[in-house]
């Protein structure tokens, strides 16, 4: 392990010629969306996962997870992308041949002006029928001024598909749910292709995407990770920058 400069991670950068960036929630958390797992502002900090983020869950009480996923919605639809977002947009543009791979369900990568981020457990903008029938959902979007506060009791009953009727249910990967195929692929073939992998905000603990940098840094790439806090990843990363996505990420790119 190396508690490098930035320096260092900023040479292997411009060296690079095949990058993945892979995030996590840190890396939104400068736009005030908040992580799952940090102490007192995490997610799992104040809310039940259980309750909240499992297909049983759904099945239980379909209202309540609705209700709290479009309070989520709400929240990345008034946030901003920050100087992380910004610097790993801009790092692709650098690096051609460059991926990134998010955990994220915001679309934060995307407004910050990243090409195209492969997301591993889906997103709050792509709800989809529960019948798992190949049609897409189609439903009326939520207004803002009907979102729910930050209370998990507050239940709205999810739209019903136009298509067949069945309820539809927020597109994002739960406990236990397979992730989509073709974007696990994607993600491992990348990883496994690259030279460097930079690894962004995630606490490492969460499969299988808590794999993908040791299948880089097992493949011969040069492993960084940007985090306030140590994670399981350290010991799989060649360069550890202990800061913020928003502090360390823009000091690469210069
Ligand atoms: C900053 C920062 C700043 C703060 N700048 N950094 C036992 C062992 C191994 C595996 C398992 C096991 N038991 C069960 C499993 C499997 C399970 C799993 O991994 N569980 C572990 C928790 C133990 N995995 C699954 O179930 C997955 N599916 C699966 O395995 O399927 C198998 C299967 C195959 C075939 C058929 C059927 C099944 C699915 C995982 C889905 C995860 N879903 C969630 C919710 C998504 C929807 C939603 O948003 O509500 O995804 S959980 C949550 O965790 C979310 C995240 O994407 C994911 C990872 O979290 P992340 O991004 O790392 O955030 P945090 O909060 O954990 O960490 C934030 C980090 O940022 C911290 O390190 C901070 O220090 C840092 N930070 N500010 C930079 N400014």
């Amino acid at each position: 392990m190396d508690a490098a400069p930035p320096s260092r991670a900023a040479q292997v950068l411009r060296d690079a010629r095949r990058a993945v960036i892979l995030t996590g929630a840190g890396v939104s958390a400068e736009s005030g969306v908040p992580t799952f797992r940090d102490d007192l502002t995490g997610l799992w900090a104040q809310f039940d996962a259980e309750r909240l983020a499992t297909p049983e869950a759904f099945h239980a009480d379909p209202d309540l997870v609705w209700g709290w996923y479009e309070w989520r919605r709400a929240r990345v639809r008034a946030a901003e992308p920050n100087p992380g977002h910004r610097a790993i947009a801009a790092i692709q543009d650098r690096i051609p041949d460059s991926v990134v791979i998010t955990q994220n369900v915001d679309d934060l990568h995307e407004r910050a002006g990243t090409r195209s981020a492969i997301h591993l457990h889906g997103s709050l903008f792509a709800p989809r029928c529960v019948s798992e029938a190949r049609h897409p959902a189609t439903f009326p979007d939520a207004r803002d001024g009907e979102v729910a506060g930050p209370d998990e009791g507050r239940r709205i009953p999810p739209p019903r598909c136009a298509t067949c009727g069945w309820l539809v249910r927020p597109g994002v990967v739960w406990f236990g749910e397979a992730l989509p195929e073709a974007a696990l692929a994607a993600a491992v073939e990348a990883a496994a292709a690259c030279d460097v992998l930079l690894a962004v905000g995630t606490s490492g603990v969460v499969y299988p995407a808590a794999a993908i940098p040791a299948i880089a840094g097992e493949s011969g790439a040069t492993v960084i990770q940007v985090n306030p806090e140590p994670t399981p990843l350290d010991r799989v990363c060649d360069i550890n920058l202990r800061g913020t996505a928003g502090q360390i990420l823009p000091t690469l790119v210069t």
